[in-house]
């Protein structure tokens, strides 16, 4: 396989005006009739007049050229492109294609799901549709015809507006839709199924009025009610936020069954992952309604972060998709509203970011956000580029102030509104506008890597001064062997004795930002009247690790006072983190498991403070994961690992047994369910009491499980009871056949039975194997594949690291099946062998056995290719 490098682009030889597209739909067969108008780049070279077309998977059956047939002598077939050599300056070319969209099992292209029509164009499906320069700088206008079956596909959509509908011969009939807008291929879309919609008008800032639809199939239309909700919200915080407005009269979301990623921002025609749209309480849990309006909010900002504005090549995917990452991360916290509602949605990012991005920044795969080279584009849609990409975003505004940062947006958009622009774009928009030098930022796109901020401080009480001294390094990642500094924003807080903030400069500021941007700082702070503890980086404000050598009574400290929730939060987990370490390490000795009563005595404060909301407190109260711990380690010991923090929830269970059970009965909320932050926050903390309670089982608390998953009228509280059943070892199999046949004809929820199953410590490979002959799994769907499979090998690592490497086995057999279907898919699962070097000596033999299996297996997608030769690397 070929590796593109990002210092190798070059313009696009031809631009293309128009693109009018004319499509005959049939499943075995469509006809794709393309009529592109082009015309030289006056921004290539003169002499550079090769047309260069992209295609995949599809058959040519005519060419023209201004209205002359070609024949083959006239334009090379390579085994991704067409070329046409020494074309005029004017082009029109007419090219007639077919497909194969129920072959179609890679769901990038033009493919068939339950029977419909739909498309998925990023980064490079376009090229399985038709023949076209399939690369994000070369936009245009698109006019496009349906025709289909009008019995099995009533409903005919694609971008922008519709112009044109009718009947044709044969039950036929037809739909022409027009996008005003100019945008590179891979936002086009099309739509030809059997759909109902729940749709409304809603009126703009402008007073124009804009019809909102919300597609899905007959069935679930008492399940649109969140996503329309959410949509609305989310075109109103554009226009207060950030002044955006809907620039199209039609805006539309549909949703669909199979599909690879989440949803996909399509101009005006919004593709969904059925996951990310349809929610009723009786199906949909917290997570669930919070992962809608996140993803309804990130699509539709999209609008103008990705669309209006789009990339002018794919290393600069973090230009739209870390940008739009922080755009729907502070729509959430907005929503909610509250600073206790914000600082929760805070640390879910950083759970996200230290559970999924420093693990990636510290393996094989590791690549900067901006990345210098692929092999295959798709495994970029990472972490890296999402995540740290909106972080990133992030550290913008908290260097240059919210003010500065939003000139910065308006300046953007000012500026590039219509192009395909880079990252280097964007910053300079923020540095124009701040009036700042941003040079040493572009750091944080062009190396790889999660930085390591040291700190020490010392307290000079004679001068009343504290004395701060932040050093950085980064460690090495492929390719990378030394990194320059970082401009890196901390955030910092000095408590006193009593636990309250000290004001740090004459204006009384009581968090600072620090700028470091050397390999070693020192910061002073005057009119300091005691010894302070350092509350470092708050807010999380840099994706870093950071090191100070707390002491136990600091971070007790922390804990108790912060009045920056985020680090008060750190403070728990660095505390746990110790105990969970030195019980692990416990555990491998054969020691005696002990845990302090101090530790405990600081969670059960928390877990009893009215006057903290339940949702922060849940967060308190959740144990760094598994993988966190063994981020920690040496040599990855998934076994002590688990018997450790199994200890721990246990015995936390045991000495706060009747506060958990406060907790249970305190948090009730009766009514009807409402998905909102309070309910939600207060629905986590019950159940996560009840999940600790059931760490230490007995006949009252399985009864109390039993029941809520009886009677619970909704999904999150339901699921919630039978997940903790399952972890306690309790026989569930009983309640588990009758949620399955309650459920049966719901698709998302049959995912949630699977998932809830494959991460329960209780499952083995065995029982996972078993599952798979069960009529309702396929591998087909990636849903499907992903409740089972992923959750088995990413979400119960007790059991996928079995000593005798069967897991292992069992993931190098499903790479390469999977594979053979859906590529990218495969390439996800791929991943989860990456850090496989860092294991106990005894475990490394079995996964280099299992990875250099999917090495050797014949006609593997460049999509695993990369991934398992960068893993063996
Ligand atoms: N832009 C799409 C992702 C496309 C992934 C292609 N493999 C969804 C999103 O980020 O909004
Ligand atoms: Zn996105």
């Amino acid at each position: 396989p070929q590796t593109i490098y990002r210092k190798d682009y070059t313009p696009p030889s031809y631009l293309v005006e128009t693109v009018e597209l004319g499509f005959d739909l049939d499943p075995a067969r469509t006809i794709v009739a393309n009529r592109i108008t082009l015309r030289h780049n006056p921004e290539a070279a003169q002499d550079h007049r090769d047309i260069v077309l992209h295609g995949e998977d599809i058959e040519l059956v005519a060419l023209r050229l201004n209205g002359t047939e070609l024949n083959p002598g006239q334009y090379i077939v390579g085994t991704s492109t067409l070329t046409i050599k020494k074309a005029p300056l004017n082009v029109v070319l007419e090219i007639e294609t077919t497909c194969a969209p129920e072959q179609n099992t890679t769901l990038s292209g033009l493919y068939v799901s339950n029977n419909s029509f739909y498309t998925q164009c990023e980064a490079e499906g376009f090229r399985r549709i038709t023949y076209f320069p399939d690369r994000p700088d070369v936009m245009a206008k698109f006019t496009v015809m349906l025709r289909a079956d009008k019995q099995k596909y009533p409903v005919l959509l694609s971008n922008g507006n519709l112009v044109e509908e009718g009947d044709l011969d044969n039950g036929r009939h037809y739909a022409k839709w027009e996008d005003p807008f100019k945008k590179p291929s891979y936002l086009f879309a099309l739509v030809a199924a059997r759909l109902v919609c729940q749709e409304e008008t809603f009126r703009l800032a402008d007073g124009r009025n804009a019809l909102l639809q919300v597609w899905v199939e007959e069935g679930n239309l008492d399940k649109t009610d969140y996503a329309m909700q959410s949509l609305k919200n989310s075109i109103r915080w554009d226009e207060e936020r950030w002044g955006l407005e809907l620039d199209l009269d039609r805006f539309m979301i549909v949703a669909v069954g199979d599909f690879n990623m989440g949803a996909m921002e399509n101009k005006g025609l919004n593709i969904f992952n059925t996951k990310f749209v349809l929610a009723n309480p009786a199906t949909a849990t917290d997570v669930d309604f919070a992962g809608i309006e996140a993803v309804v909010g990130h699509e539709y900002f999209h609008n103008w972060t990705g669309n209006r504005v789009t990339c002018r090549d794919w290393f600069q995917l973090s230009l739209k998709e870390g940008l739009t990452v922080f755009r729907d991360q502070e729509f959430s916290a907005d929503m909610i509203g509250t600073d206790s509602g914000r600082a929760v949605t805070r640390i879910d990012q950083v759970r996200t970011l230290r559970q999924a991005q420093f693990p990636e920044d510290a393996g094989p795969m590791a690549h900067p956000v901006r990345p210098d080279s692929f092999v295959e584009i798709n495994n970029f849609y990472t972490v890296t580029v999402y995540e740290k990409g909106a972080e990133v975003v992030r550290m913008y505004q908290t260097l240059l102030g919210r003010d500065a940062f939003r000139k910065g947006m308006d300046l953007y958009f000012e500026r590039h509104d219509g192009q395909a622009v880079t990252c280097d774009d964007f910053r300079a928009a923020m540095a124009s506008a701040a009036g700042r030098d941003l040079a040493q930022f572009e750091r944080w796109y062009s190396q790889a890597g999660t930085p390591i901020v040291t700190a020490s401080g010392t307290y000079d009480e004679e001068a009343q001064r504290y004395t701060l001294t932040l050093a950085q390094r980064c460690p090495p990642t492929p390719g990378q062997a030394e990194k320059l500094p970082f401009h890196i924003p901390v955030a910092v807080g000095l408590l006193d004795a009593k636990g309250r903030d000290l004001a740090l400069n004459g204006e009384g500021d009581t968090t600072v930002v620090l700028e470091l941007t050397e390999a070693e700082q020192t910061f002073t702070f005057d009119a300091i009247a005691e010894l302070p503890v350092p509350s470092l980086l708050r807010d999380f404000s840099a994706p870093v690790v950071l090191e100070y050598p707390y002491t136990d009574e600091e971070l007790l400290h922390l804990f108790r006072h912060d009045s920056d929730p985020v680090n008060r939060w750190e403070a728990g987990q660095r505390l746990a983190m110790a105990r969970l370490l030195r019980l692990t390490a416990a555990v491998q000795n054969g020691e005696k498991l002990e845990l302090d009563y101090t530790f405990i005595a600081a969670q059960r404060a928390l877990l009893v403070d009215e006057t903290l909301e339940a949702a922060f407190r849940e967060q308190a109260l959740i144990l760094p994961s598994e993988s966190l711990i063994a981020d920690q380690m040496e040599a990855v010991d998934p076994q002590a690992i688990h018997t450790a923090r199994r200890f721990m929830r246990e015995t936390i269970a045991k000495v706060l047994r009747n506060e958990l059970q406060n907790a249970v009965a305190a948090n009730a909320t009766p009514g009807p369910y409402s998905p909102d932050a309070v309910s939600a926050g207060k629905r986590g903390l019950k159940n996560l009491a009840l999940s600790y309670l059931l760490a230490a089982p007995d006949d009252f608390t399985l009864d109390l499980a039993t029941r809520q998953v009886a009677e619970a009228t909704n999904m999150t509280d339901r699921a919630a009871a039978l997940v903790a059943l399952i972890h306690s070892g309790a026989d569930v199999e009983a309640q588990l056949q009758s949620f399955y046949d309650e459920f049966k004809g719901e698709a998302l929820v049959v995912d949630k039975w699977f998932a809830m199953q494959a991460s329960a410590p209780t499952t083995d490979v065995a029982r996972i194997r078993e599952l798979m002959t069960h009529p309702a799994f396929t591998l087909k769907t990636p849903n499907r594949a992903r409740s089972l499979i992923f959750n088995f090998t990413n979400a119960n690592p007790s059991q996928f690291h079995a000593p005798d490497g069967s897991g292992y086995e069992f993931w190098a057999e499903h790479v390469i099946k999977l594979d053979a279907l859906n590529p990218q898919v495969a390439a996800r699962l791929a991943r989860s062998m990456d850090r496989w070097r860092r294991y106990l000596p005894d475990l490394q033999p079995h996964m280099r056995r299992a990875l250099e299996t999917v090495a050797a297996a014949p006609k593997l997608s460049n999509d695993v290719m990369e991934v398992i030769s960068k893993a063996l690397a």
